[in-house]
C-alpha cells in the first residue's frame, strides 16, 4: 500500500457489510459538504476507480432539521450550489435528495443499482440514528470516513476523556503522522450519473420559522469563500491570535467556524496551513490547542456521551453540586422570550444577545459569560441548558455543532472543567460575571459596538 493509500485507509470503517451493486460509488455527504481536501470522497473514488464505476455524490436536504432557520440553509445552499458546478468538472454526479436518508437512500440505492455507500463521520445523536437504520436496511455495503477530525474519533480514544489534559497528549503522539498534506481529487475516469439536481433557496426559505435578518449576507458561503477567508487569517491575523483572540472588541479570532462546522473548510487543510506557515511557534500553538485539541475534545464528548445535550451528560461532582443548589433563591429570574429579545437587567449580556441575533455570532469568550448567566438567571440547570442550546443553535450560525453542545455543557455543567470553590446556584460550577469581564477587556466599548437597533422580532418556544 502507497503512502496515499495508508492516508485514506485508516480513516474509514465497515458500517455493515453488504453486496456489491453494479451502479455506481454513492457518497452520501452530510457534515463535510466540499469536494477538495474530502477523505470520504477519496475513498469513495478510490473504490470507484478500483473497481471501474462511477461516482455519484448525494445530499438529503431535510428541509426541518431540528432547530435551522432561513439563514443555516441560505448559507449552506449557496455552498452546495458551488461545489454540484465543481463536481461536474471532475465527471462526479450530484444529487439532492428532499428527504430523511434513513427513508430515501435505500430507495434510491436500490433503484441506482449502487455500488456501495459512503459517508461522513459525525458524533450527533440524529447522524449516529440514521446510519443505525440505514446500516440495518443496505443491502451493499456501507462505509464511514472521519474526514471532520485530523485524528479520527473511535482511533484517538476509546472512551470519554476527562478534559484537554488527557486527549492532549493522546493526539501529540500520533499528530505528525496524521497532520499531513491532502491528495488531490482526480478527474473521475468512468462516466456516471450526469443528471445533477439542484434545489432553488426558494424552496427552503419559504417555509422557515425563525428569521434572522442582518444574519444573511454578512459571510460569505462556499468552499472558495472559506479558503479565502482561512488565507486571509494566515496572513493577517495569525500572527496576533494568542494576544488578541480573548479579548472581544478586537477582531482577533479567525471567524471560520460557519466554514467548519458546515464542513466547507477542512480542519485538516487549515491545521496544515497554520502549521506550515512562518509565524512564532506561540502565535500557531495557540490557534492549534483550539483548531486540533479544543475541537477534537468537543467530538469526543458527543461520541461517547449519549446525554452530550442533557444534564445527565453533566460530571457526577458537577451534578451532585448543582442539585444541592436547586433550591438557592435566584435573584433574577428570566423566561426564554426575555432572554431572546435581550431585555435583562445587565447591559452587556444584552449587547452580547444583539450581537449573536445580528451577526450570527458571539465572540468566543461572551459565549462563556452568556451561557453562565442564562444558569444563574433560569428556575434550574435543565432549563438553563435547554434555553442556551435553543438560542445558540437558533442564532448561531456554526450552531447546531459538537462544539456547541460542549461549549455549553463546560459552561453549565463543568464538563471538561473542574470543581471551583461553591456559591449559590452555580454551586462548584466556575462562575463569571461582568466585573471579571471588566478586567479582561473594555465592556463600554464592546457594548456600545453594537448596535441594538434593527434587531429582529424574535421567537420564545425552546427546542
Ligand atoms: P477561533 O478562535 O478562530 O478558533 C478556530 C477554530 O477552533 C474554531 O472555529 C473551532 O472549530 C475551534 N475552536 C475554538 N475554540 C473552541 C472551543 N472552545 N471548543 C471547541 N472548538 C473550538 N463553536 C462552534 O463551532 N459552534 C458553536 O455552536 C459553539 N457554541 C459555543 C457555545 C458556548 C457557550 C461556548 C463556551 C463555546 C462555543 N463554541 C462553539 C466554541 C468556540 O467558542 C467557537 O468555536 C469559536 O468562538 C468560533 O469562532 P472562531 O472560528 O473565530 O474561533
Ligand atoms: N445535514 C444534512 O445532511 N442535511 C441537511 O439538510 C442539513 C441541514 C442543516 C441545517 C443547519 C445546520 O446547522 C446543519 C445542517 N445539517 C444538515 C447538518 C450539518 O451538516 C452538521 O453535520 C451537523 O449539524 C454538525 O455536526
Amino acid at each position: 500500500m502507497n503512502r496515499r493509500n495508508i492516508d485514506i485507509v485508516r480513516r474509514a470503517r465497515i458500517l455493515s457489510e453488504g453486496q456489491r451493486g453494479k451502479g455506481p460509488v454513492v457518497y452520501w455527504m452530510s457534515r463535510d459538504q466540499r469536494i477538495f481536501d474530502n477523505w470520504a470522497l477519496l475513498w469513495a473514488q478510490q473504490e470507484a476507480i478500483i473497481h471501474q464505476k462511477g461516482l455519484l455524490v448525494v445530499f438529503c436536504l431535510i428541509p426541518d432539521y431540528p432547530g435551522a432557520t432561513s439563514c443555516h440553509y441560505s448559507f449552506m445552499l449557496k455552498g452546495l450550489e458551488e461545489l454540484r458546478e465543481k463536481l461536474n468538472q471532475f465527471n462526479i454526479g450530484f444529487r439532492i435528495l428532499e428527504q430523511s436518508p434513513e427513508i430515501i437512500l435505500p430507495i434510491f440505492l436500490r433503484q441506482i443499482d449502487a455500488h456501495l455507500l459512503v459517508s461522513d463521520f459525525d458524533p450527533l445523536r440524529i447522524k449516529r440514528r440514521w446510519k443505525k437504520q440505514l446500516a440495518a436496511n443496505l443491502t451493499i455495503p456501507f462505509h464511514e470516513v472521519d474526514t471532520h477530525n485530523i485524528l479520527p474519533a473511535w482511533i484517538i480514544s476509546d472512551k470519554k476523556e476527562y478534559g484537554a489534559y488527557t486527549l492532549r497528549p493522546k493526539i501529540k503522539r500520533v499528530l505528525v503522522d496524521y497532520l499531513t498534506d491532502i491528495p488531490n481529487l482526480q478527474h473521475h475516469p468512468v462516466d456516471g450519473d450526469k443528471d445533477s439536481i439542484v434545489v432553488t433557496q426558494s424552496c427552503f426559505t419559504k417555509n422557515r420559522t425563525y428569521q434572522t435578518t442582518a444574519m444573511d449576507n454578512q459571510i460569505q458561503a462556499g468552499e472558495s469563500a472559506a479558503m479565502l477567508a482561512a488565507t486571509h487569517f494566515l496572513n493577517h491575523k495569525l500572527k496576533n491570535y494568542h494576544d488578541a483572540r480573548n479579548n472581544p472588541c478586537i477582531d482577533g479570532q479567525s471567524g471560520l467556524s460557519p466554514y467548519l462546522h458546515f464542513g466547507q473548510l477542512s480542519p485538516q487543510r487549515l491545521a496544515w496551513m497554520v502549521s506550515r506557515s512562518e509565524l512564532p511557534a506561540d502565535a500557531k500553538e495557540a490557534f492549534l490547542e483550539e483548531l486540533i485539541v479544543r475541537r477534537e475534545l468537543a467530538d469526543n464528548f458527543c461520541y461517547y456521551e449519549p446525554a452530550y445535550d442533557q444534564f445527565e451528560g453533566f460530571p457526577e461532582w458537577a451534578r451532585k453540586s448543582l442539585d444541592q443548589h436547586r433550591i438557592d433563591k435566584r435573584e433574577y429570574v428570566y423566561s426564554l422570550a426575555d432572554l431572546e429579545k435581550g431585555t435583562t437587567h445587565e447591559s452587556l449580556w444584552n449587547a452580547c444577545q444583539h450581537d449573536l441575533i445580528q451577526r450570527g455570532k458571539l465572540h468566543g469568550f461572551l459565549r462563556m459569560y452568556w451561557a453562565k448567566k442564562i444558569l444563574e438567571w433560569t428556575p434550574d440547570p435543565e432549563t438553563a441548558l435547554d434555553y442556551a442550546i435553543t438560542l445558540n443553535d437558533r442564532y448561531s450560525l456554526d450552531g447546531r455543532d459538537p462544539n456547541g453542545y460542549t461549549g455549553i455543557a463546560w459552561s453549565i455543567g463543568g464538563v471538561h472543567d473542574r470543581a471551583w470553590s461553591e456559591r449559590p446556584v452555580f454551586g462548584k460550577i466556575r462562575y463569571m460575571n461582568e466585573r471579571g469581564c471588566r478586567r479582561k477587556f473594555d465592556v463600554d466599548c464592546y457594548i456600545k459596538s453594537v448596535q441594538c437597533k434593527n434587531a429582529p422580532e424574535p421567537h420564545n418556544q425552546s427546542r
